[in-house]
This record gives C-alpha cells, sequence and structure tokens, in this order.
C-alpha cells in the first residue's frame, strides 16, 4: 500500500524486495532468492512523517504569504470603492438641491435621498427617490457620514466614510473633500 507521503508528493514508495511476501518465501525456501540492498522500513516511516510536515509547513507558509499580500490590496480596493461611492452621492444630491433649493440638513440625512423628509417646508417639491435602492454603506459595511453645511465645503455639505479602521477623524477617513 503506498504510504501517504506518497500520495501527497506522488511518489511512489514502492515495498523493497527483501521485504515482500513473496522474497520471504523465497527465502526461506531458499529458492529464487537474490541478495539486495536492505531497505530500512523505520527510516522509510521517518521520512513519511517529515516530509509530511514539511509539506504541511510550505502550505502554511504560502497561504500566510498570501493573506499578507491581499491584506494591502483589499484594503485599496476598498479605498477606492468608497471614493467611487463618494462621488456618486453628488448627482442625487445636486437633484436634490434643484427640486427644493437646498441640500439635506445634517439631520435629515442621505435618507432624504430616498424618503422626503417629515420636516420639509415644502413637501410638494420633493421628487424623488433620487437613489435607486437603499443608502449604501461604504465597503467596510459602515453608513457614510454626513453633515451640511460641511466642515470642509460649509457651502454645501461634508459626505464622508471612516475608513478601513471605522473611526471618525482619523488619517483614514475619505471624504468628498479628498476626492472631489
Ligand atoms: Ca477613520
Amino acid at each position: 500500500m503506498p504510504s501517504f507521503c506518497a500520495f501527497i508528493l506522488g511518489v511512489r514508495c514502492a515495498s523493497p524486495p527483501g521485504l515482500s511476501i513473496n522474497s520471504t518465501r523465497r527465502r526461506l525456501s531458499g529458492v529464487g532468492y537474490r541478495s539486495s540492498p536492505r531497505v530500512d522500513r523505520r527510516h522509510c516511516r521517518g521520512l513519511t512523517l517529515i516530509e509530511v510536515l514539511l509539506v504541511l509547513a510550505i502550505l502554511v507558509i504560502i497561504a500566510s504569504l498570501a493573506v499578507t499580500a491581499y491584506g494591502p490590496i483589499q484594503r485599496k480596493a476598498y479605498m477606492r470603492a468608497a471614493e467611487a461611492q463618494i462621488k456618486a452621492f453628488k448627482t442625487p444630491l445636486q437633484a436634490y438641491y434643484l427640486d427644493l433649493n437646498c441640500y439635506p440638513t445634517t439631520q435629515q440625512g442621505l435618507e432624504a435621498l430616498r424618503s422626503p423628509p417629515g420636516d420639509l417646508p415644502n413637501p410638494a417639491k420633493w421628487n424623488g427617490p433620487y437613489l435607486d435602492s437603499e443608502v449604501p454603506l461604504d465597503p467596510w459595511g459602515r453608513p457614510y457620514q454626513y453633515e451640511c453645511p460641511g466642515r470642509y465645503n460649509p457651502d454645501t455639505y461634508d459626505l464622508w466614510s471612516l475608513g478601513p479602521d471605522g473611526q471618525n477623524g482619523t488619517d483614514d477617513d475619505i471624504g468628498n473633500w479628498m476626492v472631489e
């Protein structure tokens, strides 16, 4: 029966002639027996275990390298996706502005693009929804932050993602004042 290491590595670990049943019979009968290099079966078993451990170690190293390389790539892709989403908010917010002559207030938030806020002075001017689907979350699954008037854009609004760390006001925040 091929050993487990042979199965993993595709190497046939053939039983040496000196260890087969037929050769043992021939050895006992003295017929057809030809001396052959002695093979230590314990050596084969020990090598098998080492090979298995080596393969497992290599797989662990490859997996860790893949995770290490994938992390920054995914982070960059998420940040670009957040930038694209923030830019995409600009069109519906401008449409809202054209209808109501103002942007949604901080309290009304981005939900004002989906359903008319209850405190609109003239609800008939609301001609939405201005988004085809629910207000999207950022690539990390958190709501986009919105303030109007903005701290960075006092004449319009600030719209930003908390970024990878999920904390507000840190260096990885992604705001419309950065991407527009
Ligand atoms: Ca942040």
